[in-house]
This record gives C-alpha cells, sequence and structure tokens, in this order.
C-alpha cells in the first residue's frame, strides 16, 4: 500500500483539540511522525514491559479528550514530543534528543496505575496514574522526561543522577519542560513555574514542584547548602530550578509567583526566558561535565555557576548585564562564586 503523511486531530486531555503528524497506511491512520523523524506513539496496555502495540485509528481523529479513551493519553504524548522536538530544533537547532534527526517513541498506557512517567535511556513512558485514569502526559512532563534523553547525548557519559550533579539534571529537565510548556502557549495549559500543576500528583490540586519557591513543597532545597547534596535528586533540584526562576524572571514579587532570595543576597533583576534558555543550554551541551555540581571542592572550576557564566560570556560578553545577572542569581540562592 501507498504510505502518505497527513495531518490529522487529536482531543487531548490537558492539551485540548491539536493537529498531530500521522502516516496513512491503505485505509488506516498510524501514530508515526515522518516530519520529526518518525517520532512515534504506541501502548502498553497497562504491562511494565513486552510489546507495545502500534495506536491505529481508521479516520485520523485521535481520542475524546478523555482518560477513558486509550487514544486520548497517546494524542497528549504525541503533541508534547512534537512541542519539545521543534523547540529544540527552534530554538537551539538541535534535531532530536541525540541531534541527528530522529524522533523518538513515547510508550503510554505504562504499567498498571503508575504514578510515574519516565526516560528509559532510549524512550519516553508515561503511566496512568491513580485508578489508571489521571495519565501523566502534561506538556511540562512530557518535556521534561524528554529532556532527559537530551542531557543523556549532550553531557559525555550523562549527568551522573545522584548527588548534587542528579540535581543539575533534574534541573534540567524542569527549566526545558518549564520553557516548552512557554513556548507552546496551549490556552488549556499556559505557561507557569509549576511543574506539574495539571495532574494533582498530591491529591490536594498543589504542583509537584515549584521554580520560584522550591521549598514550598516541603522538601525542596531553594537554597544551596552543605546538605543539598544528599537529598533525592527532585529536591537538590530546587536550588538550580530556583536560580533559573530568579535569571529569568528575577526575585522578589513576579507574575508567576514570589521568589525569596537566600540569607542576606542582594535582589536580582531578570534577563527574560530568551537569553536564561540559551545560557543554560550553551551551559549543558557544551561545558557540563557528568560530575558538574553546584559545589565542588575537589574540582572548583566543574561547577555550573562556572559553566553558565562561561555560557554568559560566551554569548553575551564578560562585562555584559546578562553575565551579572548570572552571578547574581547564583548568589541569590546561595551558591557561592
Ligand atoms: N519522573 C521521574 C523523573 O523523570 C522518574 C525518575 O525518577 N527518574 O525524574
Ligand atoms: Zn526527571
Ligand atoms: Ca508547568
Amino acid at each position: 500500500d501507498e504510505i502518505e503523511t497527513i495531518a490529522g486531530t487529536g482531543n487531548g486531555l490537558y492539551s485540548g483539540k491539536v493537529t498531530l503528524e500521522t502516516q496513512k497506511f491503505g485505509n488506516q491512520y498510524r501514530l508515526i511522525d515522518t516530519t520529526r523523524g518518525r517520532a512515534s506513539v504506541c501502548d502498553m496496555k497497562h504491562a511494565d514491559n513486552g510489546g507495545c502495540t502500534q495506536l491505529t485509528d481508521a479516520d485520523n481523529t485521535w481520542g475524546n479528550g478523555k482518560a477513558d479513551d486509550p487514544q486520548t493519553a497517546a494524542v497528549d504524548a504525541a503533541y508534547g514530543a512534537q512541542l519539545t522536538y521543534d523547540y529544540y530544533l527552534k530554538f537551539f537547532g538541535r534535531k532530536g534528543v541525540a541531534n541527528n534527526g530522529r524522533g523518538v517513541v513515547s510508550r503510554v498506557h505504562v504499567g498498571d496505575q503508575l504514578e510515574n512517567a519516565f526516560w528509559d535511556g532510549k524512550q519516553m513512558n508515561y503511566g496512568d496514574g491513580r485508578g489508571n485514569a489521571h495519565p501523566l502526559v502534561e506538556i511540562d512532563v512530557a518535556a521534561h522526561e524528554m529532556t532527559h534523553g537530551v542531557t543523556q547525548f549532550s553531557v559525555p557519559d550523562d549527568l551522573t543522577y545522584s548527588g548534587e550533579s542528579g540535581g543539575l539534571n533534574e534541573a534540567t529537565s524542569d527549566i526545558f519542560g518549564t520553557m516548552v510548556e512557554f513556548w507552546a502557549a496551549n490556552p488549556n495549559d499556559p505557561g507557569d513555574y509549576e511543574i506539574a500543576e495539571r495532574l494533582d500528583l498530591n491529591g490536594n490540586g498543589t504542583p509537584l514542584r515549584y521554580m520560584y519557591n522550591p521549598s514550598l513543597d516541603g522538601v525542596s532545597h531553594g537554597c544551596w547548602s552543605a546538605t543539598t547534596k544528599d537529598v533525592d535528586v527532585h529536591y537538590s533540584s530546587g536550588v538550580a530550578n530556583h536560580f533559573f526562576f530568579d535569571l529569568a524572571e528575577g526575585t522578589g514579587k513576579t507574575k508567576y509567583g514570589t521568589s525569596p532570595v537566600c540569607g542576606n543576597a542582594s535582589g536580582v533583576t531578570g534577563i527574560g526566558r530568551d537569553k536564561a534558555q540559551q545560557i543554560w543550554y550553551r551551559a549543558l551541551d557544551v561545558y557540563f561535565t557528568s560530575s558538574t555540581s553546584y559545589v565542588n571542592n575537589a574540582s572548583p572550576g566543574n561547577t555550573a555557576r562556572a559553566y553558565t557564566l562561561s555560557a554568559a560570556a560566551d554569548l553575551y560578553g564578560k562585562c555584559s548585564p546578562e553575565y551579572k545577572a548570572v552571578q547574581r542569581a547564583w548568589t541569590a540562592v546561595n551558591v557561592p562564586g
């Protein structure tokens, strides 16, 4: 049969009505996006492992906007992967997670009531959450997971997923997850500096994490301390998430939340998301090593502060306001210079 690429329509759970690139095989359509390196979505049908079934559809209209239709989570997953692919290409010239033009597979309906989504080293995986009725396919989560792939292929031997380097790995995913969410400008899920705010993972309406004031979750570190290296990577990420917020939006009261300064540091005026994301991406792609951390006594230059300053110097110059804002923003989260 002849194979053609064609635009379909999806009705997502969080994303609403969206356009998806699909492929037609005979008289059926598949969620394979040839315009983005054959990125595809398949259905694990609540198994943890084993085969993943290609989703098919007869009329190229996918999902009903509710979790009871198995196609619905696939729509959000396809949309999140498409946004993230386009974001990295548009802002950084990066062609897919491995920068080789290939799209990735997104597996939906992974496990039974799995309250997690994860990058497994090769592909994306999404659980369906409580009662298999709350798939974890929000835009910032999809972009967070895909960014774990970007980090894996950008930093030689990956950013080690423990201690402070693990916190930087997690923060990189929260930072770009959030930048994708802003850039998507989806009216059903507009940009903010909260993570997974639509999923209600805590069951009380609160988001999973807060970039403007990470300690609002009760466990994350928003200010660096000597114990930051000892907490889970999803909590030590707070220091870099807070840094990035301050760099982009500034400290104090902002339209996205109030960001406190740590200790007796001075306030920071934000340089905006466009410049802040360029600085973080260049630091990640050009400078970070597997052991980059917040404070590194063994190798004092191998820090996120030093590398984001190198990136800011490359992009804007060493005496630039952007360079100085990077210095101030790290100091404002108690990371020493
Ligand atoms: N959802 C989690 C994450 O991407 C999975 C994990 O613990 N790695 O961070
Ligand atoms: Zn993560
Ligand atoms: Ca968000």
